[in-house]
């Protein structure tokens, strides 16, 4: 009897979650820099559709982003964002499409492989940074592309 009412309870709980499952709310991590990359993380997410909210802590390298659990998943969403060249522990970017970036937004890759994305000597991605990305502003940096 008693396991007959814990049932009950389960279901009942089960049931209660579906109708509150519609939306659902995830941190996920997605690399880069900064405002270009905010924007551009955060329009890629955006244009999947169930995504509802989107938005990208380019210190936590987090994004938070809401979507409607029947249109979509965590997965679509951060192969969205790897498409135009965001590395995200489960999608990675094209070398082509990160080798577009913006220079400030060439952020150290979690699986950069030696010697080839960090160059001994010159410094070019650290001075861009210092000098585009300082500010938390997007356009600061100047789209330079297209
Ligand atoms: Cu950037």
């Amino acid at each position: 009897m008693k396991k007959n009412v814990l049932s009950l309870v389960v279901l009942f709980l089960f049931g209660t979650m579906s109708v509150f499952a519609e939306t659902k709310t995830e941190e996920l991590k997605v690399y880069g820099n900064c405002g270009m990359c905010k924007t551009r993380i955060e329009k890629a997410a955006t244009s999947v559709e169930g995504v509802t909210k989107a938005d990208w802590d380019k210190v936590t390298k987090m994004i938070t982003v809401s979507y409607d659990e029947s249109k979509t998943d965590a997965d679509k969403v951060l192969a969205a964002i790897a498409k135009v060249g965001h590395d995200t522990d489960t999608h990675k970017a094209d070398d082509a499409v990160y080798d577009k970036l913006h220079g400030c937004c060439k952020y150290d890759r979690p699986d950069a492989k030696e010697g080839e994305e960090k160059h001994a000597g010159h410094d070019h991605d650290k001075d861009l940074k210092k000098s585009c990305c300082a500010s938390s502003k997007t356009k600061s940096c100047g789209d330079k592309k297209k």
